[in-house]
């Protein structure tokens, strides 16, 4: 039997090894850029997104970090590149709606996991590596901020590899936003839902699974059965890397309660919170959330893999 893949959309410019992984049927791993441009300080973010690469290729994988530069979407970045993500003073955070404004204004972009996804399914990628999910905002039943990474996940066919939602998030309404959206959210080899910087969150997982097998079946179930959507792959961070909830969670109320009382809204939020939690804990949330990552990637790969040998042959 022979695979004819399906073409790549032609706005989007293809890495050369990109391009071969995807006609072959090879496993191609997706790599946000809003982690890198606005998730951690420099060099650790660079650092980080070189590495989670070379996990990714170890897996047996090709990588492919997506963002915007000069208004072109690219799918897999050179090194240079990837500096100029982490370096650059003018790079966007981009999340779906933000697409067509950069684009047309040929400025860089760094992706989010909603615009991400998106590129990725334009690409013909199915995997997605993270490191945390956009969710419903603390008090958004007043202020109505809910990630559109949530709706993303409602439209497009992609598996996001994250380790949860953060506890910068209401956790809870999260999960309901998620289940109400028709999103499958299968936690590995553990029963409760992790929050990032922890393996606790106080919520059970609504599914479980302990195998990768099962995962990439999951997905050739969903996406066979007609069921438009992604699949939130949670991976807890390993034991040895996470911060407890008692050591975490004074600390995000405090940086909390100084975005509100600065006035930072909307898409800003995230990037200040996640800034000030590395300065509150100095820096130990920056070794979790990289932690995390790493693991995140080598599931990702695996997975990516295990979803090649069982992926429809179009
Ligand atoms: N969580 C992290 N690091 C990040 C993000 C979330 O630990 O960098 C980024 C992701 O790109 C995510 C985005 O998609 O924040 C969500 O932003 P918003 O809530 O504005 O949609
Ligand atoms: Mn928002």
């Amino acid at each position: 039997m022979t695979r004819t893949t399906p073409t790549p959309h032609p706005a989007l410019a293809l890495a050369p090894e990109v391009a071969e992984a995807l006609a072959a049927g090879r496993p191609v791993v997706a790599l946000e850029s809003t982690i890198i441009s606005h998730g951690m300080p420099y060099p650790r973010n660079v650092e980080m997104a070189r590495e989670v690469e070379r996990i990714v290729r170890d897996g047996g994988a090709t990588p492919a970090t997506i963002a915007i530069l000069d208004g072109v979407a690219r799918i897999g970045l050179s090194a240079d590149e990837l500096e100029l993500l982490a370096t650059h003073e003018d790079v966007a955070k981009v999340s779906i709606r933000d697409l067509p404004h950069i684009m047309a204004t040929k400025r860089h972009g760094a992706t989010t996991v909603a615009s991400t996804m998106r590129l990725a399914a334009l690409a013909g990628i199915k995997v997605f590596v993270t490191g945390g999910l956009g969710g419903v905002h603390r008090g958004a039943e007043n202020s109505m901020d809910v990630s559109a990474d949530l709706t993303e996940l409602s439209t497009t066919d992609v598996a996001v590899v994250s380790a949860g939602v953060k506890s910068i998030l209401d956790i809870g309404r999260t999960l309901e936003v998620l289940e109400t959206l028709g999103v499958p959210v299968v936690t590995f080899g553990v029963n409760e839902y992790p929050s990032f910087y922890s393996r606790e969150s106080g919520f059970t997982s609504p599914m479980r699974s302990d195998s990768i097998e099962e995962l990439a079946d999951m997905m050739r179930i969903k996406w066979d059965l007609g069921l438009a959507g992604g699949i939130s792959v949670t991976n807890p961070v390993p034991a040895e890397d996470e911060m407890t909830p008692a050591e975490i969670s004074e600390l995000i109320d405090q940086a909390v309660a100084e975005a509100e009382q600065r006035g930072i809204v909307g898409k800003d939020i995230t990037p200040f919170l996640l800034g000030r939690i590395v300065e509150l804990s100095d820096g130990k949330s920056l070794d979790t959330n990289i932690a995390l990552v790493r693991n995140n990637a080598r599931l990702g790969a695996a997975l990516a893999k295990a979803y090649a040998a069982v992926a429809p042959v179009n």
